[in-house]
């Protein structure tokens, strides 16, 4: 008889920030996962996370609408189910349920991280193979305070942790907010790459405004100025500035990359497992991307473990990113809920090793941190 999928537990883990992080909608003191726990009946467990970023401020799912939605509606359409076609299981959860796509990201990991158990092989081996092992990570500074900013940049550099570096902003006055990029612009020098995200806070002629002084102080790159639906201001300002935009918010999934590519966009896309539903659908984001001439950026919703490491199998597929990575999102909690936790050495992370994702919870942590 065929393995089945026997059981979907979710739970909720709450594990605080290093120190506040602060984004133009919200700031962020600790970090909500979804945790998605699947047994099939030949006794594997697959592991999947689902998080995003401070409630519902930053998308429609929040931590309690996502656990929710599986419990309720995407977990009773897997149980039963054959483990092992995930193709089929996903079109399944896409024909009975419309977007949630933090959520079915989550199953869709637990799914491969089982597959790869099953049969010995890494998530990014079951997707094909490996083309790097070593990926480059940015680190964010958030901390709303330029001095504390640099102290941060520096000791990261010294560390020989991050040399890349993405300043949030959108939160204060343009000028003020430009004032605060080019301040650690120019403490860094050239040993740094600096880019900044908006997170969609300016309108159309404050991004032109903002975006300005941004270039001439040497930023390298510019994250969603405007609102994620503006594909047609998008465009305008990617071909009025040199210094390349970055798409997050508005490219979800392949779909919105095929129109922004029509529309004349050119930059680059930030890729999220978490945007585009999982795994495959984010792969196929990146081959429009490719197809089109536009860089490639692995991108973050501040996972754990877990869904950093459900990235980084699929980035490893990829060849090296134009942007490199922000896979950072474990070094910014205080506290881990695995066995091992991912190493970040020489300026990058390495991929994890072993079948699956390669990750084993700490059962102590999981339950310490786990909501009540
Ligand atoms: C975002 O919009 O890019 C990624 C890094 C970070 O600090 O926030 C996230 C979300
Ligand atoms: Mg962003």
């Amino acid at each position: 008889m065929s393995t089945v999928i026997q059981h979907i537990e979710t739970l909720l883990v709450d594990l605080p920030t290093i120190r506040p992080h602060k984004l133009s909608m919200t700031t962020m003191a600790c970090q909500t996962m979804v945790i998605v726990r699947m047994r099939h009946s030949d006794g594997i467990e697959g592991l999947g996370e689902g998080t995003t970023i401070g409630g519902l401020a930053y998308g429609p799912e929040s931590p309690e609408s996502i656990k929710r939605n599986i419990d309720t509606y995407l977990a009773p359409l897997l149980v039963g189910q054959p483990s092992n076609n995930v193709h089929q299981l996903r079109a399944r959860l896409n024909r009975h349920a419309r977007g949630n796509m933090i959520a079915k990201s989550a199953l869709e990991t637990a799914l491969l991280d089982a597959q790869g158990k099953r049969l010995g092989l890494s998530v990014a081996e079951l997707l094909g193979g490996v083309r790097q092992d070593h990926l480059p990570v940015l680190w964010t500074l958030a901390s709303g305070d330029t001095a504390k900013d640099i102290d941060e940049a520096m000791l990261r550099l010294e560390q020989r942790r991050h040399c890349d570096f993405k300043l949030k902003i959108g939160a204060n006055p343009v000028d003020q907010d430009v004032r605060h990029v080019a301040a650690i612009k120019e403490a860094l020098g050239d040993r740094a790459s600096v880019r900044v995200d908006v997170n969609q806070a300016w309108d159309e002629s404050t991004a032109v405004r903002g975006i300005q002084v941004l270039q001439d102080a040497g930023i390298e790159l510019i994250e969603q100025p405007i609102g994620a639906r503006e594909h047609a201001g998008l465009v305008r300002l990617a071909n009025r500035f040199n210094v390349p935009m970055l798409a997050d918010e508005a490219v979800q999934d392949a779909r919105d990359g095929l129109d922004l590519v029509c529309g004349g966009f050119s930059g680059a896309f930030a890729l999220k497992i978490a945007k585009s539903g999982g795994i495959y659908g984010v792969l196929e984001l990146a081959h429009v991307a490719q197809a089109a001439g536009i860089g490639l950026y692995g991108g973050t919703l501040l996972e754990g473990t877990i869904g950093t490491a459900a990235s980084l199998h699929a980035w490893a597929t990829l060849p090296a990113m134009a942007w490199g990575t922000e896979m950072f999102g474990p070094l910014l909690l205080q506290d881990d809920i695995v066995v091992t936790p991912l190493n970040y050495t020489e300026f990058g992370v390495e991929l994890p090793k072993g079948a699956g994702l390669g990750i084993t919870l700490d059962e102590d942590k999981l339950a310490h941190y786990s909501r009540k």
